[in-house]
């Protein structure tokens, strides 16, 4: 085997962990990636322990040499970005130039707080007392845990960790089990940053393990996430038990709306990229497409005609479009909710099921049917390459299912009407609208988050992201 074995990283030390677990290359099993050791409840104490150590010179260091370390890491990131998405496109499968397109916005977010370290806002007052000054400044909230998904190997935990040392907050870093790879290598450019030692950890381990060692460690004083919806759950009910600071991403069920009057190849664009993309992974996918039903018959063609020739294969492959789900555990929910669409009577319009490549991989068609607004697959989160289509009579019709969601992290329209994407805007029961955009692919500078059942606490990325990563004190003084 002369394949890399990926360690963690604990107060300035790499440390090998237990076993020899397989960094799954998705797309072909017989070729892995990598293999990786894991770490027990012990080694992850260590980790906290020494992010609470590092914390006190961290928090006052230099914020300019804070500033210095993320643009250090964004500018590696930035010049190895065709190596490191390589990587990333064979261990969590999605295309060559989506994963290099996700390194270079890894790349991106360091360098936005590298320069947010140098403009950690503040206020100065006048008190209601004459004499007396209120100033309102903002200190590091403490040791961060950050519980970082697998499909955004790169780009996620980049927008958590950059935030979190910017504003001179000490990290144990956590990613999914399945992307250890992309872990190690972010580790290991963070640990040449210049960065003193216990200030950055990364912990491999399952969420089972190493995830409740990092999330019941008393040194622990804030904690955010993205992941699904149950672990996100369990993980907030603990969290308060404890009064910690959170922030948690969890799912989505994005609507886009399609209107009679919108650009009907645009809107076919976005239904195709926002649902199918990056294998559907994406908490932003376009899950549910929202149709009017003057161009329903005439969207479906065209959806029909553009699903045809979408490519499913090898990540590596230019001419391939859609890559592998991620994992087996990924591919059976999948296939899951196929089952289940046939079985509430949702009609297959495209794909349902496997595709045969030369290599051993979780490939699957992207999947469309025509589905009624109760069936399992327009309520619930799937996380892979398939969509509902619903018919809607009017736009009132589609704005009333685009919401008829427990979640409410992003929702799209299509159409040509000022008066319809202004009232859209304004009624979306979602965090992020989109209007003739994909609900997924967003900028990294502005806010990013969710209502309802998405999201929970202070949103990310952008300057907004102060607000978690930061806590709040107000001064009073008297000449
Ligand atoms: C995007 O749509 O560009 O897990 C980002 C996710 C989101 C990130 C989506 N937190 O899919």
């Amino acid at each position: 085997m002369n394949e890399p074995r990926y360690s963690s990283y604990i107060a300035g030390q790499w440390v090998e962990g237990g076993g020899s677990h397989v960094d799954e290359n998705p797309a072909n099993l017989d070729a892995p990636v990598g293999h990786y050791g894991v770490l027990d409840a012990a080694a992850v104490g260590q980790a906290v322990d020494a992010a609470a150590a590092a914390l006190p010179a961290w928090s006052l260091a230099a914020p300019q040499l804070r500033a210095e370390v993320l643009d250090f890491v964004g500018s590696e990131i930035l010049a190895r970005k065709e190596e490191l998405g390589r990587l990333l496109a064979r261990e969590e499968g999605k295309t060559l130039a989506e994963s290099i397109g996700e390194a270079a916005r890894a790349g991106q977010i360091f360098k936005f707080f590298a320069g947010e370290a140098l403009r950690i806002p503040g206020e100065k007052l006048a008190s209601t007392r004459p004499g007396v000054d209120v100033e309102v400044t903002r200190e590091p909230v403490g040791v961060v845990g950050i519980i970082a998904p697998w499909n955004f190997p790169l780009a996620i935990p980049a927008w958590k960790i950059a935030p979190a040392l910017a504003f001179g907050n000490t990290v144990v870093f956590k990613p999914a089990e399945i992307v250890p790879g992309c872990a190690w290598a972010l580790a290991e450019i963070l640990s040449r940053a210049g960065l003193p030692e216990g200030v950055f950890n990364m912990v491999l381990g399952s969420g089972r393990t190493v995830g409740q060692a990092l999330v019941a460690h008393p040194k622990l004083d804030a904690l955010t996430f993205t992941g699904s919806v149950p672990t996100g759950r369990a993980l907030l009910e603990q969290a308060a038990g404890r009064a910690l600071k959170v922030q948690m991403e969890m799912g989505g069920k994005n609507p886009l709306v399609v209107l009679a009057d919108a650009d009907l190849d645009q809107a076919v664009e976005c239904a195709v990229n926002g649902a199918f993309f990056s294998t559907g992974q994406r908490c932003t996918a376009s899950s549910r497409l929202i149709v009017e039903a003057a161009v329903y018959d005439r969207f479906v063609v065209k959806m029909q005609a553009r699903m045809a020739q979408l490519r499913v294969g090898d990540p590596l492959d230019p001419q391939v479009h859609i890559g592998p789900v991620a994992s087996q555990a990924q591919l059976d929910t999948d296939l899951g909710y196929i089952r289940a669409g046939h079985e509430d009577g949702a009609e297959l319009l495209a794909g349902g099921g496997r595709v045969d490549c030369p290599t051993r991989g979780h490939f699957l068609a992207p999947t469309l049917f025509a589905a009624r607004a109760s069936d399992r697959i327009s309520r619930e989160e799937i996380f892979g390459p398939v969509a509902a289509l619903l018919r809607a009579a009017d736009y009132e019709h589609a704005l009333a299912l685009a919401n008829d969601t427990e979640f409410g992290l992003c929702a799209g329209i299509c159409t040509t009407s000022l008066r319809h994407a202004t009232h859209f805007k304004r009624h979306a029961q979602a965090g992020m609208v989109m209007v003739n955009l994909p609900t997924a692919g967003v900028d990294p500078h502005v806010p990013f988050g969710g209502r309802k059942a998405s999201s929970y606490g202070p949103r990310e990325q952008g300057r907004y992201a102060v607000e978690f990563y930061t806590t709040v004190k107000t001064a009073y003084t008297s000449a």
